[in-house]
């Protein structure tokens, strides 16, 4: 760490685990939705059959999210983001809570639940500020309807953040493998992208998962517990 120039962090449900905030597949209700499995409810033609359903299923998200702040982890990684030459963290979680622990430039892989995007101009608007009772809600811009601004199952990652992602891992020095499972793809291959670059990996996850095999270190415990030891 000391040595190091660019730094790549990669997180998912797990560096939000401490915060309160259910995992997908540590149960806790994140992973079904009135039966439905959540890679079924949260996809491309779900939008398409059923918009109000999948209103339903991220309001019921957000609310869960109304009381979780940021935890230790999300905190020590804002810290770092001044410690190195080129810093970048990506997160497939759409709760915001790497930005509201004060980390900037957060690149959010898989969008944002508190955000809305346009069905007809791309608008993007959050949602705070609009009412919560219009669903869908209503496009300031062009009164179109909005669907959430996540990235759901069948559709691409968000172009520019993707290769500022690619980028960021390609030219580090340590990679850090945060409370993810890495099975959703492509997140899950960025990792990858720094190993072939010759980084350091560092794997930060209770469990062992399919990129620990790849991984120089595997740090086995709570993200909030163990990325504020790492001092350097
Ligand atoms: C696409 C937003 C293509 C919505 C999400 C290649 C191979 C196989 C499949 C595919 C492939 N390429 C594409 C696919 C299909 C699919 C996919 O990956 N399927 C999986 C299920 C196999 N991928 C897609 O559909 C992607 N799009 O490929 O488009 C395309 C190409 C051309 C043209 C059009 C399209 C889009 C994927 C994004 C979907 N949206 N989220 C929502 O949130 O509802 S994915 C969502 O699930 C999360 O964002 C995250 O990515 C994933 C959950 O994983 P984790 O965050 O890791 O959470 P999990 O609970 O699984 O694990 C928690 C971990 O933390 C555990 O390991 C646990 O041990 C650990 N932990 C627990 N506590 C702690 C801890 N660690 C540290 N500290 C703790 N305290
Ligand atoms: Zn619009």
């Amino acid at each position: 760490m000391r040595s190091a120039r660019g730094v790549f962090v990669l997180t998912g449900a797990g560096v939000s685990a401490e915060s309160g905030v259910p995992t997908f597949r540590g149960g806790g209700g994140a992973a079904v939705w009135k039966g439905l499995p959540f890679d079924v409810i949260s996809s491309a033609s779900m939008v398409r059959s059923n918009l109000p359903e999948v209103w339903e299923w991220f309001d019921y998200r957000r609310g869960v999210l109304e009381s979780c702040r940021p935890n230790r982890a999300h905190e020590t990684l804002a810290g770092w983001q001044n410690r190195f030459e080129r810093f970048t963290l990506a997160t497939q979680n759409i709760d915001g809570l790497h930005a509201e622990a004060g980390s900037r430039g957060v690149l959010e892989l898989h969008g944002n639940v508190w955000r809305a995007l346009c069905l007809n101009c791309d608008g993007r608007e959050d949602l705070r500020r609009k009412p919560s009772d219009v669903r869908p809600p209503v496009c300031d811009e062009c009164g179109g309807r909005m669907r959430p601004d996540v990235v759901l199952f069948g559709e691409m990652l968000p172009a520019g953040v993707w290769d500022e992602a690619a980028d960021g891992s390609a030219a580090s020095d340590v990679c850090f493998i945060v409370g993810t499972s890495a099975l959703v793809h492509p997140a899950a291959s960025l990792p990858l992208a720094a190993k072939h670059a010759g980084a350091f990996l560092v794997e930060v996850n209770p469990e062992p998962t399919p990129l620990s095999n790849v991984c120089d270190l595997a740090l086995r415990g709570p993200a909030g517990e163990v990325l504020p030891q790492i001092e350097f």
